[in-house]
């Protein structure tokens, strides 16, 4: 993000906290600390807004702390003198790490808030570190906030924050936005401690949901699991205001965004072009069909492995035409599940390949593993086709960052109705319903054929609306939220229902 952001200047500083802090450590070969900022959505988002105000992010630096816990400090300060605001470290010990990283967060609260309840290990340890390691982040904040800040706790490792910050008699606002989509009532009471995590996400003075969706499940789970609750407002507002006696709390929709600006201007790099014209003569004029997840079962990459089969099985006409490269990004690796996701994808792979390989075509170009940022710009800028298509996503970013870096405006995006991108850019998407692999392989032959006008109506309109509503909107509106008055002249928000064809329901 380049431009300052809009909003007038809150009193006191920005407070940032978030499982993981903004950098990437490494440890030299004089075994010294080395601290980098690091990168992605949420660090591109509020990098500069800490800068331009000046603040503190608090997170866990993602080392072990007991080699070298005074080393690590070190380089986390001389990267704070750096940046214009500080870095406070959370340490983690192993079962800490266990129980509410890997046990909590990725084997309760990620499973059902993406509907994957048979995948929930509620083991009551998990829960019981969980509530241990939020109360140190709350420690950790208030030891570095000062009266006046605003603290602004990001996603689902640190839904208990705000509770523990009134115990620890913390009067600074908070605001909390959830990464990931807030599951129905259905779902959200199988959690042995709800009523807990409702308790605790109503401590926060302002909650902020991806999508009309989440917010929508969030509020019925408030109507039946606490009817006095008084729910004020229209599904439409930006914010809603619900009372809970002589206490308000603040619910918005602030779908999380990109820097457009950054993606176009770097996907325009002599680098990346040069990089792309490379996969345009390698790729032989064919098609390129691009698939980017990180290794996670709510991706539906399976899911897409079948429709593109099934596209190439009903459409002869796109065998030796069109490739899909599929990148499946590591991640959580010490899962069980996500092994075993990982094996499905490649013995899927491996029976296409065998299925379809003719010649010198591979149907599938398919890699594990890491792409540095030219590799995906110019993967991003080179592919006629985007398939984004996971069963439930927050709001998927790999949607939005495909428009951006599409430069000639003639990209086609197939994105699924379940991700939170889908209320934003449902028009001129193909919209898909990612259980339905024939829908799915249809999509992958109507954008593979679309014609010229068709692709470049669809994307310009898509580059701007996600150019309109940009990182530094997203985090201007939540700013806003959070300010006395600034909630009620936000943008009414986007929503989304599957649409059957028309006329379909004439009796
Ligand atoms: P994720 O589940 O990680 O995020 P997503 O939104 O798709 O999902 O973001 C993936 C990010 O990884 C993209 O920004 C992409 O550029 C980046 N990436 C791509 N290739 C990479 C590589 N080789 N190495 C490292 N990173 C790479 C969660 C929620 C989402 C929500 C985001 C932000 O699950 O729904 O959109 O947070 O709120």
């Amino acid at each position: 993000m380049t431009r300052e952001t809009d909003v007038e200047p809150m009193q006191g500083r920005l407070v940032v906290a978030s499982n993981r802090l903004p950098v990437v450590l490494d440890r030299g070969r004089d075994g010294r600390w080395r601290a980098e900022p690091g990168s992605g959505g949420l660090v591109t988002a509020m990098r500069p807004v800490l800068q331009g105000r000046g603040g503190v992010w608090v997170g866990w630096p993602g080392a072990d702390p007991e080699q070298d816990g005074t080393g690590l400090r070190k380089a986390l300060d001389e990267l704070s003198e750096g940046s214009g605001y500080s870095v406070h470290p959370v340490l983690l010990t192993e079962k800490e790490k266990e129980d509410f990283y890997l046990g909590f967060s990725n084997q309760v609260i990620w499973p059902l808030f993406h509907d994957f309840q048979t995948q929930c290990n509620f083991d009551p340890r998990f829960w019981e570190t969980y509530r241990k390691v939020n109360r140190k982040f709350a420690e950790a904040l208030r030891e570095v906030s000062r009266e006046g800040d605003f603290l602004w706790v990001h996603d689902y490792h640190l839904m208990s924050v705000a509770e523990d910050l009134h115990a620890l008699g913390v009067k600074s606002q908070t605001g909390f936005f959830l990464h990931i989509p807030f599951p129905h009532l259905d779902l959200f009471v199988k959690l042995p401690w709800r009523f807990s995590i409702l308790r605790s996400l109503l401590s926060f003075d302002l909650i902020g949901f991806q999508s009309a969706r989440d917010r929508s499940n969030f509020l019925q789970c408030l109507d039946a699991l606490l009817p006095s609750a008084e729910i004020g407002g229209k599904p439409t507002d930006r914010v809603r205001l619900v009372r809970l006696g002589d206490r308000h709390v603040r619910v918005g929709v602030f779908p999380i965004a990109i820097d457009f600006e950054e993606f176009a201007s770097e996907a325009a790099s002599s680098e990346v072009s040069e990089r792309a014209a490379r996969l345009r003569a390698e790729g032989l004029g064919r098609k390129l069909v691009l698939g980017v997840d990180r290794l996670d079962y709510s991706k539906g990459v399976p899911h897409k492995l079948k429709g593109f089969r099934l596209a190439l099985k009903r459409y002869p006409d796109l065998r030796e035409r069109v490739t899909l490269v599929q990148l499946v990004i590591p991640s959580r690796e010490n899962i069980p599940e996500y092994e075993r996701l990982k094996m499905e994808i490649e013995r899927l792979v491996g029976a296409i390949q065998g299925e379809f390989t003719r010649g010198d075509w591979a149907p599938i170009h398919y890699q594990y593993g890491h792409w540095d940022r030219v590799e995906l710009l110019a993967h991003y800028r080179e592919a006629a086709v985007a398939l984004v298509t996971p069963l439930k996503d927050g709001m998927n970013l790999v949607a939005k960052e495909y428009c951006a870096s599409s430069l000639e405006g003639e990209g086609v995006l197939i994105l699924s109705e379940y991700a939170g991108a889908t209320a934003q850019l449902q028009n001129d998407a193909l919209l898909v319903n990612p259980f339905d692999v024939e829908g799915v392989a249809e999509a992958i032959h109507e954008g593979a054929i679309m014609s010229r006008e068709d692709r470049r109506r669809r994307m310009g309109s898509l580059r701007r609306t996600i150019q309109d509503f940009d990182l530094s909107w997203w985090v201007d509106s939540f700013l806003k939220a959070a300010r006395e008055d600034g909630w009620r002249d936000l943008p009414s928000v986007h929503t989304f229902q599957p649409q059957p064809p028309e006329g379909f329901f004439s009796f």
